[in-house]
């Protein structure tokens, strides 16, 4: 009766969760990640009503490492990501995922089912409580993960805590956590407010400060004889890649990107040295980044695994720092300046400049790879990779060999790379694959276009997450999977233990699992293992496999030595060792 009268109130009145979700698809989500549970099972029904498809997934956790993958697809525009869990043993499964997001700048809306708000007040003794009457403790975890909390306890307040929570998710790229009740699903919010869209721009800079920080940068970069470009994640992040790549094509300085910047810009433009890790890096890039008299840095992120364990020689006095929060030059900095607007006004005022060109990197395989030894190393399949890779193509690697050995691989035009190299959990991958794989499909659907997604993970990082092929197999998603298969932890051998048994693990019949989750090899899936290059160049050439029109999962164990790594990351595994005691 309450509800009726409270309705009445509205011209249009709908549901909180009908609202909810209506929003999402606004600004383009058209999957929903998650697990049901009590609390969350009235909030699902609205799923499939508002046009909506939900995957479904095997546990929490992966179900957000797979928004993380879905986001960081649609975020090119202006989108995000949805899961749903329920409450306290599902939401704080997803913890880790959500908490890779947050330290990753990716956008991922993370609804919560709550008990009924009676029950909440009353203290009631229900099932997934602590058993102390305290609803609000994991609310209270998960806010420091995430860039807003909204509970929706009141219907009064709930349209414009979900239009707020959606919102700064995606203008700070980052997670946000909205607590539904049960009792709130069917509660009547104004409609009429889905007419207007969200304002999803970043707010403009203040224009006589931005011209200012543009004129100082210039007057930098018009002095400079030999400067250098850097890109790195955040220029992904926060939306900055079409302002930098203008810059890039105007300039035709020399460019490099970052480890977590792959994929930031277009590695076949003539002006692309390759990837910038201090001592990680090859020679040439590391002599010309370091000899450079300017460092225009968009949108970098020094941690340790990203600067080969912060090994930069870069002096701040010969750095303009571009950020979303603001620009530094040299030791000035300029708070409250977005990187979007000063770099595309840099770029219409840029005058001629004088450039010393770079070094052109290739995909060419080293010399002491090409014997006749028909070992699948990681120094001969990284750069055989990027011969083979298509323009578009998505690829994933994980923290272990195939984070650093992807350093070797130069990319074919807008290839997208996701790898979790600051927060580096394992098991991500094979999460972020699923939801990737699914936007990819998506969007293939749309645009008429046949982009591949492409895995590559460890054998003991696939074995945390790998129910998530029976995900991908229930959702006929078609990525292609390598399983490196090198008996264990060889990253971690490195570190540490290089013969110790805490660094195996079980071997797995890997390719079993498909049919172990109800794949049909030939319908569904199609599996492979290969020992030797030969076998690999047989694979390549294999125009099912290699097809992006090819409709069933492909899944490939990839037989490697257990003692090879990247060059890179014996360079990274040696510094991480010296600080870890
Ligand atoms: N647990 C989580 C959730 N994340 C981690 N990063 C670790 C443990 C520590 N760790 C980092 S890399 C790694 C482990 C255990 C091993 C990865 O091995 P594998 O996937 O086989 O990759 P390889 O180096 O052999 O390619």
């Amino acid at each position: 009766m309450a509800q009726d009268l409270r309705s009445q109130e509205f011209t249009n009145p709908i549901d909180i969760a009908e609202y909810l979700f209506k929003r999402l698809k606004q600004v383009g989500v058209q999957s929903i990640h998650g697990v049901p549970g009590d609390y969350n099972l009235v909030a699902l029904d609205y799923i499939a009503k508002n046009g909506l498809h939900w995957v479904g997934n095997c546990n929490e956790l992966n179900a957000a490492y797979a928004a993380d993958g879905y986001a960081r697809i649609t975020t090119n525009g202006k989108g995000c990501a949805a899961l749903v869990t329920t409450f306290g043993v599902g939401e704080l499964s997803a913890v880790n995922g959500i908490a890779g997001s947050y330290s990753e700048y990716v956008p991922v809306v993370h609804i919560v089912g709550y008990p009924t708000t009676t029950a909440q007040k009353n203290g009631l003794l229900l099932h997934h409580t602590l058993g102390n009457g305290d609803f609000h403790v994991f609310s209270k975890m998960s806010a420091q993960i995430s860039c807003a909390v909204s509970m929706l306890n009141d219907p009064h307040e709930a349209a414009v805590l979900i239009d707020n929570a959606i919102r700064e998710c995606i203008l700070q790229s980052r997670p946000v956590y909205i607590g539904l009740p049960s009792d709130m699903v069917t509660k009547k919010v104004e409609g009429d407010r889905l007419n207007t869209p969200l304002d999803l721009d970043f707010p403009p800079n203040d224009p006589e400060k931005e011209d200012y920080v543009v004129d100082v940068c210039l007057k930098y970069l018009h002095e400079a004889r030999n400067p250098v470009i850097l890109v790195d994640a955040c220029a992904i992040r926060h939306r900055a890649l079409k302002e930098t790549h203008d810059f890039i094509v105007k300039s035709g300085i020399p460019v490099f990107v970052a480890p977590m910047g792959k994929g930031a810009v277009d590695e076949s433009h003539p002006t692309y040295g390759g990837v910038y890790a201090g001592n990680g890096s090859n020679k040439g890039v590391q002599e010309r980044v370091e000899s450079a008299d300017l460092v225009l840095s968009i949108g970098a992120i020094k941690s340790d695994f990203n600067t080969a364990g912060f090994t930069y020689r870069l002096s701040q006095l010969k750095t303009i720092d571009f950020h979303s929060y603001g620009v530094t030059v040299r030791y000035s900095e300029y708070p409250g300046v977005r990187m979007n607007g000063v770099l595309s006004k840099i770029t219409s005022r840029l005058g001629k400049l004088n450039i010393e060109s770079g070094p052109s990197p290739t995909n060419t395989i080293p010399s002491t790879q090409n014997s006749s030894d028909q070992t699948i190393t990681q120094a001969w399949f990284w750069p055989r990779l990027g011969q083979w890779l298509q323009p578009s193509d998505v690829v994933i690697t994980e923290t272990g060999t195939s984070n650093f050995g992807i350093w070797e691989t130069r990319f074919p035009k807008d290839v997208t790379a996701i790898s979790q190299v600051l927060w580096g959990s394992i098991g991500y991958a094979t999460g972020a694959c699923q939801g990737a794989a699914l936007a990819v499909k998506e969007q293939n659907q749309q645009n008429n276009t046949k982009r591949r997604t492409i895995l590559f993970t460890g054998d003991g990082s696939f074995q945390l997450t790998a129910q998530e092929l029976s995900t991908m197999i229930r959702n006929k998603l078609n990525p292609i999977i390598f399983i490196l298969c090198n008996n264990g932890y060889t990253i971690e051998r490195l570190i540490h233990g290089m013969n110790d048994p805490y660094n195996d693990v079980q071997e797995w019949k890997y390719k079993d699992l498909p049919a172990a989750f109800g794949g049909k090899e030939g319908e569904d899936v199609l599996t492979y293992r290969v020992e030797t290059k030969e076998e690999v160049e047989k694979l390549f050439e294999d125009q099912v496999f290699v097809s992006g029109e090819t409709k069933q999962l492909r899944f490939v164990e990839l037989v490697m030595p257990w003692d090879d790594a990247p060059e890179a990351l014996k360079k990274v595994a040696e510094s991480a060792a010296k600080r870890n005691v």
